[in-house]
């Protein structure tokens, strides 16, 4: 009998933030891929669409027009999800039937001015302004009182159900913890408590010694595929230091958060040459008004593409009704991205 390795055998990951567990079937990515590697035929888009609700200067789909803006452009959702005026109320006639009110604010950012300026192709000023907007909202929303958790998200990509290629991102801001981050609080919070150290922390050290995870670093931050990943490319922002959120970061510290998202990006765009779809999203500290030393900020990205530019992974079946699961493993997804060129592949030849 063979002895156990993470390379051919079937096997189950710990994600120690969520504590959830992954299927890794890598056997059944080890045949190399075959046939080509389609790439998208990538749309044109103009730097100005007169039909986009985005854009400088055009109305928007609630009827509010947009000012002619230079850089970066903040406005509340017209089609919030949650609202501030919201009532608080409970329903709790027993444990089968149990509603409460929820209150908070959805804003979006667009990023650039221009219409068809991805993050990846932006000048490094372009992103040091997304990333003050970042720290600039995560404070003042997180201020309000009826506020506790600021999530700062960006979709990208229709296949992400992004409506719009303009390039932006949004802001749900609420009163409750949301699910995912409940589960990350738990797990950090034991972890901090039995270690004295952030649970990312320790991860990110032992990464960096194994380095058979890590895509690309810089002064400040890390990024690496978890050895928990779901998504085949999925990866991880982590701060070097034990930082709790976006507003612990000194002015270096934001600048190399600006370079380490450009610097993502572009690898997941060269890695099948298209504009990659994803999701991505921080997770930092509560706005609760606690001190939370468990929390150490970081970035998810959740990409969908599987193979190619248009081969995603579909979580149904056995994902929804048992466990999440991948073939190849999250070391070949970091050893693909990690070798690929740095250079944005529109500009590289
Ligand atoms: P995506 O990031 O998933 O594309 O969502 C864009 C958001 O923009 C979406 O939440 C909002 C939608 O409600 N929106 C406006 O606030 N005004 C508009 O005119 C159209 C879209
Ligand atoms: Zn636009």
């Amino acid at each position: 009998m063979d002895v156990f390795n993470l390379k051919d055998h079937p096997h189950r990951r710990y994600n120690p933030l969520t504590a959830e567990w992954v299927l890794v079937s890598p056997h059944r990515a080890k045949r190399p891929w075959q046939g080509q590697v389609e790439k998208h035929d990538n749309n044109i888009l103009p730097e100005y669409d007169p039909d986009c609700y985005l854009c400088p200067g055009n109305l928007r789909a609630g009827g509010k027009q947009n000012p002619d803006y230079t850089d970066t452009f903040i406005f509340i959702n017209d089609f919030s999800s949650l609202l501030s005026d919201t009532p608080a109320g409970k329903i709790g006639e027993n444990e089968l039937f149990m509603a409460e009110s929820e209150q908070g604010v959805c804003k979006v950012i667009c990023f650039s001015p221009r219409h068809n300026l991805t993050v990846p192709e932006m000048n490094n000023d372009e992103i040091k302004r997304i990333v003050r907007v970042w720290v600039q909202e995560y404070e003042v929303l997180g201020k309000l009182d009826y506020i506790n958790h600021v999530q700062i998200f960006e979709n990208k990509g229709s296949i992400m159900g992004c409506s719009n290629p303009h390039p932006h991102c949004q802001i749900w801001a609420q009163k409750n913890l949301p699910v995912e981050v409940v589960k990350e609080q738990k797990q950090q919070a034991n972890y901090y408590s039995k270690h004295g150290s952030t649970l990312l922390f320790d991860y990110v050290e032992l990464e960096l010694t194994k380095q058979e995870r890590i895509v690309c670093t810089n002064d400040s931050f890390v990024v690496l595929v978890p050895f928990w990943a779901v998504w085949p490319f999925e990866t991880m922002v982590v701060s070097r230091k034990p930082k709790s959120s976006i507003a612990q970061l000194n002015e270096k510290e934001r600048n190399d958060l600006a370079d380490i998202y450009q610097q993502l990006t572009i690898r997941y765009d060269n890695l099948f040459e298209t504009s990659f779809p994803y999701s991505m999203g921080f997770h930092q500290s509560p706005t609760d008004g606690k001190n939370h030393p468990e929390w150490h900020l970081h970035m998810h990205f959740y990409p969908p593409l599987l193979r190619s530019a248009t081969i995603k992974k579909f979580m149904v079946g056995y994902e929804m009704l048992a466990n999440p699961q991948r073939d190849i493993t999250a070391e070949q997804s970091a050893e693909k991205l990690r070798t690929l060129t740095k250079k944005h592949y529109k500009t590289n030849h």
